[in-house]
């Protein structure tokens, strides 16, 4: 299971008041302590409120690159600021995201091409998410085709199907469970698949115990990485435990330790 730590992140206030001020202290802090925690990967989105997203996207490139050597996930609609970070990213990154829109496929897919970056395709387009397996799915072919077609290995396609909080979209969860077991016959090799987690739980009690629930089902179905709280150690402990249930990772005594050394 590959970790992106979902922590650097505008839309928390810390981060959010850092990002405006130029403060690389608290995104110094979080990079080191998700890596801790078990993160392959760093999230790294600017959030709502900031000016200039091209500016500050590299800003906090520079500055989690300072301290931390963990490849970056760049999280942005905003595909200049995007295509800015990438230029200067020291590690293959991963590109988030872009939704299964001809316009936006044309420009992203020969960007993570000419970048060596991963790239997150969303199961949605202008109109939205859809609620069936079948109109995911629809999407999610939609992204296999274009990686097809721009060159793009298919083991860098990581396939989001957009889970919802489950408290006002319930009916989503198994859709989305069942599309990611079918992504998985698309192609040969398959693409991956990919949660952004914690949405399934926002403004519900009882968060963590959501999170790992459903990051354990959504295992079973074939979820290959999601973007989490790599600070929640039930839940990386979960996730090392699922892989070695699922016999994706050697048992050995110490395995968690090893999922978070990875
Ligand atoms: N798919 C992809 N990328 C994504 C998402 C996705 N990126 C963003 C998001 N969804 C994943 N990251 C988060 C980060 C934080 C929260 C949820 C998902 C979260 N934040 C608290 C909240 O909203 O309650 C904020 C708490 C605070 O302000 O302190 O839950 O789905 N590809």
């Amino acid at each position: 299971m590959i970790i992106i730590g979902e922590r650097i992140n505008g839309m928390f206030k810390d981060i959010g008041k850092a990002v405006q001020e130029r403060d690389p202290k608290p995104l110094q802090e979080w990079a080191k302590k998700q890596e801790e925690g078990g993160a392959h990967y760093l999230d790294i989105n600017t959030g709502p409120s900031a000016d200039n997203r091209v500016e500050a996207m590299k800003w906090m490139v520079e500055v989690v690159q300072e301290v931390s050597d963990t490849p970056l996930c760049l999280d942005s609609t905003d595909f200049d600021a995007i295509e800015a970070g990438l230029e200067i990213c020291k590690k293959p990154a991963m590109i988030n995201s872009c939704p299964a829109e001809r316009p936006k496929i044309e420009r992203v897919f020969p960007m993570a091409v000419k970048h060596n970056a991963a790239l997150i395709g969303l199961t949605m387009n202008e109109k939205g998410i859809p609620k069936d397996a079948e109109n995911r799915l629809a999407f999610a072919m939609e992204l296999v085709a274009a990686a097809d077609e721009f060159g793009l290995p298919m083991e860098d396609l990581y396939i989001d199907p957009l889970i919802l909080p489950v408290n006002v979209a319930q009916d989503h969860s198994p859709e989305v469970l069942e599309t990611i077991r079918q992504i998985k016959m698309l192609a040969n090799p398959a693409p991956r698949t990919v949660l952004g987690l914690s949405n399934v739980s926002q403004k519900a009690p009882d968060r963590s115990l959501i999170n790992k629930t459903y990051m354990a089902m959504a295992m079973t179905a074939g979820l290959d990485a999601a973007i989490v709280d790599a600070n929640d150690d039930d839940l990386i402990e979960a996730a090392a435990t699922a892989d070695i249930l699922l016999n994706k990772n050697v048992y050995c005594d110490s395995y968690v330790k090893v999922f978070k050394s990875r």
